[in-house]
């Protein structure tokens, strides 16, 4: 629905085209008497940030130091959303200090007759200098910051303000909050626009240094947030220079996000609309994966514990569904003829959602211990009403989106009623025969879970195998047979109902759902999963894996599931024997340990149950010779750091996660 503009990262400065003011020193004293009697009264309202700083920036840490930056950058985003800017500079500098630049109106700096002072003494020197000057009486702005720049310049050792203005440039320098020298005029100015330069004060912060990261991390996501607003970040020291535009918005927020997934369909389904002075906007995609990537903001703030927003546009998804389905019932299967209501559910509505909201609201009440909660109720039914109304008419007109869609969201149902179908089993199986263990299981005999494995075994011979090679003190053995192994395409909804399933979950000892799954009944720390290098193999280990990732993603969050890594091959030669977990490893030892094939014997292993016990002991279960590799439900658990990684800037990085995040998918896909 909208193009994308990919971040550009240049190497160079790139020119900034705006007359600079000479530059005057920093160091030039506390000023003249006429300043000393008003700047008493100042330095007792700024005295109080210097006293409790914590109280308006959060902290004296990195995060406090950062906000000094947020603060006078919202201040330029405001003039851009106000029509006024385009462009933002944010420069960090050699000696420490740190300069944000706009094409905006300006500071005002009108003097008033009767004090003396300019409008831009007091927006930098009064705290909450409000109304006229503030510039909260803008029309939105951040709930957390807006604390007013004269914040920054009480926490600056020193801080510089130009201001180019009705064709002239004005520029005032204070220290620690206080004034240090009259406002310079000088005439010739043929742009508008502000630059503020400080330098944190070390009497304050635990560490001064800004970090290239941190700023450009929330840099883009603002330009992510504040659609065509172009945003400059250059390190002098390093010439590093990061520019960030979007003409897309969010949608090239969720664009971005969608690079490592396979979308269910291609445009990005995005809107804005105006309700009630809430200005809303959505940009949503699907991808074939189980995980939600979901943001919210309100006014530029990401509101991570959600709130009324996020309420009211959770609520309008589900309507809207259940709407189309009532209205297409086609789409459902042998579900139909059964007479009863079909009810999407909101958690059927989140698989493999990828989403960002951001709305703007005149006054935003932020609630929680991190204020990252939304509070004020007006929004929710405001959220919900524009949701369903765009959402609804957008899928009617595109039944090509809404369809994969629906399907998709069908099938998160049907795998929900199946899980709620075993849980009762399971519950009633448990009551029935007081939750004995299943009769394949040969449990080990340790009773402390954080020192128990189970090993869960595919293959038929292999099941007889792993219970005579084992650690039976440490090692429990769950043999997995049944019609499943052969049969293509097992909707998961059957195999949850199997009794194989039935019998993991027990000798598991969690149960499973929302309600019943209780992580700390869970009798092993380690579940392996152990199967042939076959399709089949791969086909039942796709299977255990999905049913892991959607049923018991908590084990995987803890680090609890491995899959085994039995060699491929076994090579003799005289009687030195050798096990190769690849064809590269074969080949090397083939080369480097044997001097080639001659006299060499190759045994490729088809199945776990060519191995002997000893065999498969040494090989894949001995935990001193072993491989296992964890199971990662990254985009499951680290949502952030997937966002971070995939924001950050560094290029090494984002690249290894894909790498290993493909290999992810691919387990699941085989
Ligand atoms: C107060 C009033 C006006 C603009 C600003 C402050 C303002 C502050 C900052 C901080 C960084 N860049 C800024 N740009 C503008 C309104 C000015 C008018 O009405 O012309």
């Amino acid at each position: 629905m909208t193009d994308q503009e990919n971040p550009v990262v240049m190497q160079q400065e790139p020119p900034e085209n705006f007359e600079q003011p000479a530059e005057h020193s920093h160091e030039n004293g506390n000023g003249n008497a006429e300043y000393s009697a008003r700047n008493i009264r100042v330095l007792e309202g700024l005295e109080a940030v210097r006293k409790r700083p914590g109280m308006y920036i959060g902290g004296t840490g990195l995060d406090g130091l950062h906000h000094l930056v947020w603060e006078i950058v919202d201040n330029s985003i405001d003039e851009a959303l106000a029509g006024h800017a385009s462009t933002v500079h944010v420069t960090m500098h050699e000696d420490g200090s740190i300069s944000v630049l706009d094409d905006g109106r300006g500071i005002p700096v009108d003097v008033h007759e009767q004090t003396g002072k300019s409008a831009l003494e007091v927006i930098l020197t009064v705290l909450h200098s409000g109304g006229k000057f503030d510039k909260n009486s803008y029309k939105y702005s951040g709930g957390l910051h807006g604390v007013g720049i004269s914040v920054v310049n009480a926490l600056s050792e020193w801080l510089e303000v130009t201001v180019w203005r009705d064709g002239g440039i004005f520029q005032q320098t204070f220290r620690r909050g206080a004034v240090a020298g009259e406002m310079i005029t000088s005439e010739g100015a043929s742009r508008t626009g502000t630059k503020i330069r400080f330098k944190p004060d070390a009497e304050i912060f635990e560490s001064t240094e800004f970090s290239f990261d941190i700023l450009s991390k929330r840099l883009r996501e603002l330009a992510f947030l504040n659609r065509g607003v172009k945003i400059v970040l250059r390190q002098k020291s390093t010439l590093k220079c990061h520019l960030f535009e979007y003409v897309g918005g969010i949608a090239s927020f969720v664009e971005f996000l969608n690079e490592t997934k396979n979308p269910l369909f291609r445009d990005v389904i995005s809107f804005s609309k105006e309700k009630d002075g809430i200005e809303i906007d959505v940009a949503m995609s699907y991808n074939d994966g189980y995980a939600e990537q979901f943001f919210a903001f309100v006014n530029n703030i990401n509101t991570i514990d959600g709130g009324t927003h996020v309420v009211g546009y959770r609520n309008a998804l589900t309507k809207v569904f259940n709407r189309y389905l009532k209205e297409n019932p086609d789409l459902l299967g042998k579900e139909k003829s059964k007479g009863n209501e079909i009810k999407l559910t909101t958690e059927d509505t989140r698989e493999g959602l990828i989403g960002v909201l951001s709305i703007r609201v005149p006054e935003p009440q932020f609630e929680g211990q991190t204020k990252g909660k939304l509070g004020n109720p007006e929004v929710r039914a405001v959220v919900d009403q524009v949701v369903s109304d765009v959402l609804y008419d957008y899928f009617e007109h595109n039944p090509g989106v809404a369809r994969p869609v629906m399907d998709k969201i069908l099938t998160s149902m049907r795998a929900r009623l199946a899980a709620q179908k075993a849980r009762e089993l399971t519950r009633r199986k448990t009551a029935l025969e007081g939750g004995s263990l299943p009769g394949k299981l040969a449990d080990c005999s340790e009773r402390d879970p954080a020192k128990c494995e189970l090993f869960i075994v595919e293959g038929n011979s292999a099941g007889g195998s792993a219970k005579q090679g084992r650690d039976r003190r440490t090692q429990a053995i769950l043999p997995l047979r049944g019609k499943i192994l052969n049969v293509e395409k097992t909707r998961l909804e059957r195999v949850i109902g199997s009794e194989t399933i039935q019998d993991l979950i027990n000798a598991i000892g969690t149960n499973v759902g929302a309600e019943d799954f209780d992580i700390n009944k869970t009798r092993y720390h380690k579940l392996v999963i152990m199967t042939d290098a076959d399709v089949d193999g791969a086909h039942i280990r796709t299977l255990l894996l999905t049913f892991f990732f959607r049923y018991m993603p908590e084990l995987i969050h803890k680090g609890y599931l491995y899959i085994a890594q039995p060699p491929l091959y076994k090579l003799k030669k005289g009687k030195v024997e050798k096990y190769a977990f690849s064809d590269d490893e074969k080949d090397k030892i083939v080369q480097e340990e044997f001097g080639g094939m001659d006299k060499v014997v190759l045994q490729r292993y088809k199945g776990l149950g060519e191995m002997n016990p000893d065999q498969l002991w040494e090989t894949t279960m001995n935990p001193e010779t072993r491989l296992l590799k964890k199971v990662r439900a990254d985009d499951e658990t680290e949502a952030d750091r997937i966002f971070s990684v995939l924001m950050g800037d560094k290029v090494e990085p984002r690249r290894d996660f894909i790498t290993v995040y493909a290999k992810q998918v691919k387990n699941l896909d085989i």
